[in-house]
């Protein structure tokens, strides 16, 4: 082998590690959310209420894209894998018990259901709407959707707790829980 070629080598081995390494840190920036559409909102947000009628305040907070639940300054329970863009705490169902309701970015389109031959579906961000109740101190899963399709860019509760939701491209649309899962109420009927 010619020092020539042994110096080429070397380059074209540089070269594929320089290569390697920016795919990694490329896919770990996509991975940690830093690719994630223009278009979100990243509300922070904060509720303080006695959610689970046990007389004493739980605090559900959104903070840099993160849910927490507390009470009296102790930590109970936190979600880091998600990407949260914002928070709505209501009684949506109208049952008397405060639901919190996520919109929420992660991994996978089917959230914690996602089904075992979808693997490389599991690295694709996707929107999902979920309601969880605060229960047993954690936020306690009572409806996740699937990916949202269409996406929702912005969302307004409405004084008969139905929601107002607005597309990336600005149509607007109005759902409400009425039995199971968010059905739409201002034309045929659709499904989240
Ligand atoms: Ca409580
Ligand atoms: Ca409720």
């Amino acid at each position: 082998m010619t020092s020539r070629t042994s110096t080429n080598n070397k380059r074209i081995l540089i070269a594929a590690v320089l290569v390697l390494a920016a795919a990694g840190i490329v896919f770990a920036l996509y991975w940690y959310g830093f690719f994630l559409p223009s278009w979100i909102r990243w509300e922070d947000r904060t509720y303080a209420m006695d959610f689970d009628n046990d007389g004493k305040i739980e605090t559900v907070t959104l903070k840099d894209r993160h849910v927490r639940l507390e009470r009296e300054g102790e930590l109970l329970y936190e979600k880091k894998e998600w990407y949260v863009s914002d928070m709505i705490c209501a009684d949506i169902d109208h049952d008397g018990i405060t639901e919190v309701v996520l919109l929420c970015w992660n991994h996978g389109d089917y959230g914690i259901s996602h089904p075992f031959w979808e693997k490389n579906q599991y690295v694709i961000f996707s929107e999902h709407f979920y309601i969880f109740e605060v229960k047993r101190d954690i936020l306690f899963p009572q409806w996740m959707s699937s990916k949202l399709i269409p996406e929702i860019a912005e969302w307004k509760l409405n004084d008969d707790m139905s929601f107002t939701f607005k597309e990336p491209d600005g149509e607007e649309s109005t759902w409400a829980w009425l039995h199971w899962g968010m059905e739409r109420l201002d034309q045929e009927p659709g499904y989240y």
